[in-house]
């Protein structure tokens, strides 16, 4: 079976997606995502102009073959906009495998290793009360676990948190729609007196069962993220994330050795190597990968079994800024991991789900995805037309002075 066509498709239902879609000499379809939020034409350049030439005509059955010939062919190796057109073409190439085998993914994976993935939301709020809320809400949609921001007292928006503008209501990742992107301020050290405060209270408020998480975002030193995760302690975290830069492993060494807060990190990695370090030094406990930005199924499982030898689980990345199709991807390897530990799920919005229509299922906490052979999602190109890409950025920060920081 070769691959006869390969396309890529951008639509921007609620925001910007980018899949590329394979079709074989025997007419089977695959899908496979390559969105970059931000930098998503990036990558539509890397995929129309140097990768698509490549894939015609060849064997699509050989997706590990592929794999190897894009990433070691192309000599510049890794990096964002690259793996994410790996990623693309080889979540494609599983979408057709499985598909003509007539199983879901997840069975040429090795099979089910539970009955469902355990996942958690995000619940935010400018104050307390919102807070509580927030979690309330994703308590009664069925989440077992829940993933705590909120407002610093002093700051005006911040990163992580619904909130709104001018009437307009946006999420919590925003990439708001515009030519440039906007600004926020931070203030590292108000957050660190607050969050331990807000912690505190959630525990008091909901009892001492349920799985708290926090992203600090990359905002902290390594002092300043030790002397966090020493104060959350008492909360008890499911885990801390993305402490420190993600650039800089070393980091690492200094919070482990001052905290027992559980860690995760590598939403922003797109190789094993990022990970080289944190895993033989046992520095994490959590991978937060996402298929989408890591090369495929194909890397990500191999960063799974090498996480594995250290007692590391998978968080992998789940933010609506990955389409329905590279969240499919991440439930297919859920599934089938024995080093499971949580996928996160932000869920879509309703115009991003008629673009794609999904067979994954989210019942009493667990998200499963689906008996549909292959994936099991399909794209529904007529409605994906009628989103056309406008830009979207995420926010800069700054702190108070000026200077534009980490986040
Ligand atoms: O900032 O997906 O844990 N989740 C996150 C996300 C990321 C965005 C970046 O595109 O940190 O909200
Ligand atoms: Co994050």
């Amino acid at each position: 079976m070769k691959i006869a066509r390969a396309e890529v498709l951008v639509t921007s239902p609620g925001r910007n997606f980018v899949t590329l879609k394979l079709v074989t000499d025997e007419g089977l379809v695959g899908y496979g995502d390559g969105t970059l939020n931000g930098r998503e034409l990036a990558v539509v350049a890397y995929l129309e102009q140097h990768v698509v030439p490549l894939l015609i005509g060849r064997n699509a059955n050989a997706i590990e073959d592929t794999w190897q010939y894009l990433y070691r062919g192309a000599y510049w190796r890794r990096g964002p906009v690259t793996m994410a057109a790996v990623a693309a073409v080889d979540v494609a190439l599983w979408d057709i495998k499985a598909k003509a085998a007539g199983m879901p993914l997840y069975e040429l994976l090795g099979g089910e290793s539970r009955r469902g993935a355990l996942a958690y939301g995000h619940a935010s709020g400018n104050d307390l009360p919102q807070l509580f809320d927030s979690i309330r809400e994703h308590l009664d949609l069925g989440y077992r676990a829940v993933r705590i921001q909120t407002g610093v007292p002093g700051l005006g928006q911040v990163y992580g948190v619904a909130g709104g503008e001018g009437g307009e209501r946006y999420d919590y990742e925003p990439a708001r729609r515009s030519a440039v992107a906007l600004e926020e301020v931070w203030d590292t050290r108000a957050y660190l007196r607050h969050v331990p405060t807000v912690f505190e209270a959630v525990r008091h408020e909901f009892g001492p069962e349920l799985p708290l998480l926090h992203d600090g975002h990359h905002r902290m030193t390594p002092n300043q993220a030790a002397a966090l995760g020493r104060s959350l302690e008492p909360y008890d975290l499911f885990w801390l994330e993305d402490c420190t830069p993600a650039e800089n492993p070393e980091a690492l060494r200094r919070v482990r050795s001052q905290t027992t807060t559980p860690l995760a990190i590598g939403e922003v990695f797109n190789s094993v190597f990022d990970y080289q370090t944190l895993v033989t030094e046992q520095l994490i406990d959590y991978v937060r990968s996402a298929v989408t930005h890591t090369g495929g199924i194909t890397a990500l499982r191999k960063i799974m079994d090498f996480a594995a030898i250290y007692q590391i689980r998978s968080g992998f990345h789940g933010p609506t800024d990955i389409s329905p199709v590279g969240m499919a991807a991440a439930l297919h390897l859920d599934i089938a991991l024995h080093n499971f530990g949580i996928q996160e799920y932000m869920r879509h919005s309703a115009a991003t789900l008629e673009v794609f229509r999904t067979s994954y299922t989210f019942v009493d906490g667990l998200l499963h995805p689906g008996s549909a052979p292959g994936l099991g999602v399909e794209v529904d190109e007529a409605a994906a037309a009628g989103f056309p890409y406008r830009p979207a950025y995420l926010p800069v920060n700054r702190l108070t002075d000026g200077t534009v920081h980490d986040w």
